[in-house]
């Protein structure tokens, strides 16, 4: 079988070494190649968003583009990738996200930057409540959204949870659709962003469901840019409803020198490094999948198009 990998050409070397380990210990037999002068014999892709690839037609024979991101909008509405696509499910992109919200979450529940960025020198007495005092809440509670859910939790803080459909979640209060996002965003002194963006999600945080958040809440996005009205949400922290926002990911990225974000005071703006794909443990995930493909088993982390996620 015939693996092609469509990235950006600084990614090969970080995956040849461990792709092909990978794929053997799986029991599969695989030529690994990076063009294919007969598109058609190709049978799975491996893909990056930053890959040059957009006419998926000529790889009639392709049984799954298996992506090496999480969050597949850039390719999801392409109408010439009718083969079936698989999104990343990364124990190890996941456990960077737990890592990087924990520490963003704990950032704002400490009021560390009072302590951090002090010129004056001041001696500022008066700490934090505990945790458990301070109630956050994750939009979307799929595998990463969960993850950090349950790291929150292990911490004490309150946490609800809130997706498109219904869950039983044992021990997470959850709530679901429009409604309960009003719910969700009532109480929240920090609310996490971990949805997918799909049509339903553009723009979910704007200035009416912002308007629910109590006043001196603080946001957290490292889903997508798109998840939040950037107007809506300037608006919302030049009147000091909303006390911070720290940014991960943007609508356009890199963010343009000169957005209003990177010089706002009650923004932190990071280059969408919340969490990356690890290659050691993501090839595992990759060779499973084209095991499961080779042995007419159904693929992992299927893409549902009609969902968009
Ligand atoms: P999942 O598909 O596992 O989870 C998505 C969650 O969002 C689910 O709970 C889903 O609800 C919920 N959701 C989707 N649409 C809606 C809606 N309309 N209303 C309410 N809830 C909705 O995705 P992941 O957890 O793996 O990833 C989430 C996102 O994180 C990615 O799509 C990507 O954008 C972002 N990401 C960012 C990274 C970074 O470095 N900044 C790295 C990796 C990912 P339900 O459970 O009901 O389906
Ligand atoms: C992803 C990301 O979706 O890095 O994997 O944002």
């Amino acid at each position: 079988m015939t693996l092609i990998l469509f990235a950006a050409p600084d990614l090969w070397p970080d995956y040849e070494p461990h792709l092909a380990p990978a794929l053997a210990a799986a029991g599969v037999e695989a030529q690994i190649v990076t063009e294919a002068p007969d598109p058609a014999a190709v049978d799975y892709i491996v893909y990056a968003p930053s890959a040059p690839l957009q006419d998926f037609a000529p790889y009639s024979g392709t049984k799954a583009v298996l992506s090496l991101w999480a969050g597949v909008e850039r390719i999801v509405g392409n109408r010439s990738l009718t083969q079936p696509l698989c999104r990343m499910v990364d124990p190890g992109l996941t456990e960077g996200m737990v890592e990087w919200v924990t520490g963003h979450v704990l950032r704002h529940h400490l009021g560390m930057d009072r302590h951090i960025q002090n010129p004056a020198h001041l001696w500022q007495p008066g700490g934090p409540p505990l945790a458990r005092a301070r109630p956050v809440t994750v939009l979307g509670v799929g595998e990463l959204g969960l993850a950090v859910a349950r790291a929150l939790q292990a911490l004490n803080f309150p946490v609800t949870g809130w997706s498109r459909t219904a869950k039983e979640i044992p021990g997470l209060s959850t709530v679901h659709g429009p409604e309960g996002l009003v719910q969700a965003l009532s109480s929240a002194q920090i609310v996490v962003t971990l949805l997918p963006r799909t049509p339903e999600t553009e723009n979910i945080l704007n200035a009416v469901s912002l308007a629910h958040l109590p006043r001196g809440a603080v946001i957290v996005n490292p889903g997508r840019g798109a998840l939040i009205d950037d107007d809506a949400l300037l608006a919302a922290l030049d009147r000091g409803d909303l006390a911070h926002a720290t940014l991960d990911v943007f609508r356009v990225e890199p963010l343009p020198a000169g957005h209003p974000f990177w010089a706002h005071p009650r923004v932190t703006v990071t280059p969408h490094v919340a969490a990356a794909t690890r290659t050691s443990s993501a090839v595992q995930v990759i060779a499973e999948n084209i095991r499961r493909g080779e042995a007419g088993m159904p693929f992992l982390h299927l893409v549902d198009r009609s969902r968009g996620y």
